[in-house]
């Protein structure tokens, strides 16, 4: 069994990088979340923490156990453009990367001749030397293990689970930490005599399916560390098209150009959020008639931006006849590849 799998998780995420942003909060109990009576924090620095503060609880309560903590709002758009940073670091590992939140990822490193330890020990350190921020590693032979080992010694944790040490790792831990185990499925097993890991492991197999059904197998496996998911890429969507029905059918060129440039901008804003761009582009129109036709331009380099999907669409509009009043029109842009991915390939 290879030591394959890595899971990396940031620390404190959204609240680290508002401290790294402002020097005033280093060191400091930062709170994110909403700023309205009935909102609940996002996160804590660890400095924050300290007081029992913790993600999903009210703002309210927070205030009361950490007076004096900084109360800041989420910055989304920032917090998305230092995921994209960190998932660039990944890339250079790998292909097979399986993000799960914007500050954790799985990834499967077999197909890299470098040993996976330094691997996990690169990542960390460019996280921290090109980012300034901190990341818990884990590596194991499955992604139970590896996401176990990442949460070890959180904040800035580094753990390794080998085969040999697996079961010695996980045998004394409550139930509650195998994957898939919620607080209804705890309940059941805790009912049933199941408290620690050990005990499922060592416990009969038939009578767990009985309790569990189909979750039984898993967590059967799961207890005797036995873990068959594989790390899953998300999968790119085919195509992204938008279209609109008009209000009232039209054949004026200068009112086609204006719909024509709203839906590139739908199209390019999905296309920047899939993180993909595209080489084809295609029209559609359907006329007053409801007669359908479509046509389409590919080129050779990829785009995503408005301006470059519309210019294609607004030359295809241009070469068609326009006899009848349209009653639709849709663009899409497709043949789409991963944005990022290709162009650290190019380098
Ligand atoms: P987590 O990784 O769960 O938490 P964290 O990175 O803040 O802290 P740590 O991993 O060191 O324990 O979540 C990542 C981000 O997701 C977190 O910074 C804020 C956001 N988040 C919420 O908005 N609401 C939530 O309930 C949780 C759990 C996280
Ligand atoms: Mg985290």
């Amino acid at each position: 069994m290879e030591l394959n799998i890595i899971h990396v998780d940031m620390d404190a995420f959204y609240a680290s990088i508002e401290q790294r942003d402002n020097f005033k909060l280093k060191g400091r109990a930062v709170i994110i979340g909403g700023k309205s009576k009935r909102g609940v924090v996002s996160t804590a620095s660890y400095e924050a923490r300290k007081y029992g503060v913790h993600s999903a609880m009210p703002i309210i309560k927070a205030r009361q156990l950490c007076p004096h903590g900084v109360y800041l709002r989420p910055n989304h758009q920032k917090y998305k453009e230092v995921s994209q940073q960190i998932r660039e670091i990944f890339y250079q590992y790998t292909d097979l990367v399986e993000p799960l939140a914007l500050d954790e990822a799985y990834l499967d490193v077999s197909a890299n001749d470098k040993n996976s330890i330094k691997i996990a020990k690169e990542i960390k350190r460019k996280i921290k030397s090109k980012l300034k921020l901190t990341a818990s590693v884990g590596v194991s032979y499955n992604k139970f293990l590896a996401k176990l080992a990442s949460d070890f010694n959180k904040p800035n944790g580094f753990k390794i689970i080998s085969p040999f040490k697996a079961k010695d790792i996980i045998f004394p831990l409550d139930v509650s930490y195998l994957w898939g185990v919620g607080p209804k499925t705890e309940d059941k097993l805790k009912e049933m005599g199941f408290y620690k890991i050990e005990d499922i492991a060592k416990g009969d197999r038939n009578s767990l399916i009985r309790l569990l059904g189909k979750k039984g197998y898993q967590v059967y496996n799961l207890a005797h560390a036995v873990d068959n998911r594989k790390v899953s890429p998300p999968s790119l969507p085919k195509s992204i098209g938008k279209e609109i029905t008009f209000k009232r059918d039209t054949k004026d060129i200068i009112v086609l150009r204006g719909y024509l440039r709203d839906l590139s901008k739908k199209v390019s804003d999905r296309a920047i959020k899939n993180n993909v761009k595209g080489k084809t582009v295609v029209l559609k129109l359907k006329y007053e008639d409801f007669e359908e036709l479509s046509r389409s331009k590919s080129i050779n380099h990829y785009i995503y931006k408005e301006e470059s999907i519309y210019d294609l669409g607004y030359r295809l509009l241009n070469k068609l006849n326009l006899n009848k009043n349209l009653r639709l029109i849709g663009i899409t842009l497709t043949n789409l590849v991963e944005k990022n991915v290709e162009q650290l390939k190019l380098l």
